[in-house]
């Protein structure tokens, strides 16, 4: 070349340095909030970007690209046709229409049904070994449907869930007990959104368990502030919606902490989408929903679930959503 001469002596890449490579689908608020997590953190050699709108896409993609001088070396390429995700290492989904006015919870799961079909088949073909991580909503109704038509094993096939509910309860609980959100362990389960539960019991905070800490301490009133914060959680998501129209920064971060324990092999559990089929008391036995549960990830998807204590109330508020989502999934005909 022009600036170097190559070495006869370099040597071919090893199959340790093995590239990575994401793919997202969807360059809208969610998808670009989570390619540009991605390629901050350093967590991918290779990122291809598919949209349907052709000119939006290859304007995110450039918008990127410009910001190579200031970021580690990633390949970024997009395209509406998914030939560019060929052997990708994980593939996430944010493409999904949404809720129009007077339509149904029922009629935008077909809409989303539709768009899927034209999503999933193509990914699930020129990446047959990947992992496929659904952001789109409703999550986990869309995530049975990615489970169906890839015909994955289901320990590839992952909804992001109730893990960005659950770092708004660590946020609010960290607010109210000025410490860091690092230090605070706490789960939201269940469905994405408002019928999502927490689980009170297994809040610890620097290793500290907070309920019983603060029955020790007979503090009451703490009870209801508890119960506020889990309140502002289901909200907050409208919240964003209603001040700024989308949420996009935090399931950006949400998402990419998933990413990174996956590609990385981390082993760290984080409350996401998968199939609960005989994990959860309460689900009939055989039945396929889809639920976020406390969940072991690491490079070949889902590696192991934690055995969660639910209160009786709890169990039914899971059992509901679960049947919820499995009559949602029976009018389908998938
Ligand atoms: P958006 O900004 O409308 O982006 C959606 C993108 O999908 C657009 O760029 C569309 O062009 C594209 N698209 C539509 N159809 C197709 C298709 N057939 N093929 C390829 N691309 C297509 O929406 P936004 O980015 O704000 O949200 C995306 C999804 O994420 C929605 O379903 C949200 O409800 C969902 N979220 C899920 C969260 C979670 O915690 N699971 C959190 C936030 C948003």
């Amino acid at each position: 070349g022009l600036i170097f001469r190559p070495l006869p002596s370099a040597a071919p890449p090893s199959p340790s340095s093995r590239r990575t490579k994401v793919s997202v689908i969807g360059a809208g608020n969610v998808g670009m909030a989570i390619a540009q997590t991605i390629l901050t953190q350093d967590l991918a050699d290779d990122l291809s970007l598919v949209d349907a709108k052709a000119d939006k896409l290859r304007g995110e993609m450039l918008d990127l690209q410009h910001a190579a001088a200031f970021l580690p070396r990633t390949h970024i390429k997009a395209s509406t046709d998914y030939a560019i995700t060929a052997g990708s290492d994980l593939c996430i989904v944010t493409a999904g229409a949404r809720q129009i006015v007077g339509e149904s919870r029922l009629d935008l799961v077909q809409r989303n049904l539709t768009l899927f079909r034209e999503i999933i088949p193509p990914l699930a073909q020129y990446s047959p070994d990947s992992i496929i991580l659904v952001v789109s909503n409703p999550v986990d109704v869309l995530t049975y449907i990615a489970w169906k038509l890839s015909g994955f094993p289901s320990n590839r096939v992952i909804g992001s869930g109730t893990n960005l509910d659950s770092s708004r309860f660590r946020f609010l609980l960290a607010e109210h007990l000025e410490v860091n959100a690092q230090d605070v362990q706490a789960y939201m389960v269940g469905e994405h959104g408002d019928s999502s539960v927490a689980l009170w019991s297994g809040i610890t905070v620097g290793g500290v368990p907070l309920l019983s800490s603060l029955e020790k301490q007979q503090i009451a009133y703490e009870q209801e502030v508890l119960e506020r914060i889990r309140q502002a959680v289901v909200n907050s998501a409208y919240e964003v919606i209603r001040l700024k129209g989308y949420t996009s920064w935090a399931i950006g971060y949400s998402v990419a902490s998933l990413a990174r324990s996956i590609l990385r092999d981390q082993r760290r559990i984080h409350p996401v989408s998968i199939l609960a089929r005989d994990l959860l008391d309460g689900v009939p036995k055989g039945r396929e929903v889809f639920l976020s549960l406390p969940a072991l990830l690491g490079r070949s998807g889902v590696v192991g679930v934690t055995s969660v204590h639910l209160t009786d109330e709890e169990a039914v508020r899971l059992s509901t959503s679960a049947d919820t989502l499995w009559e949602i999934q029976q009018e389908l005909g998938l």
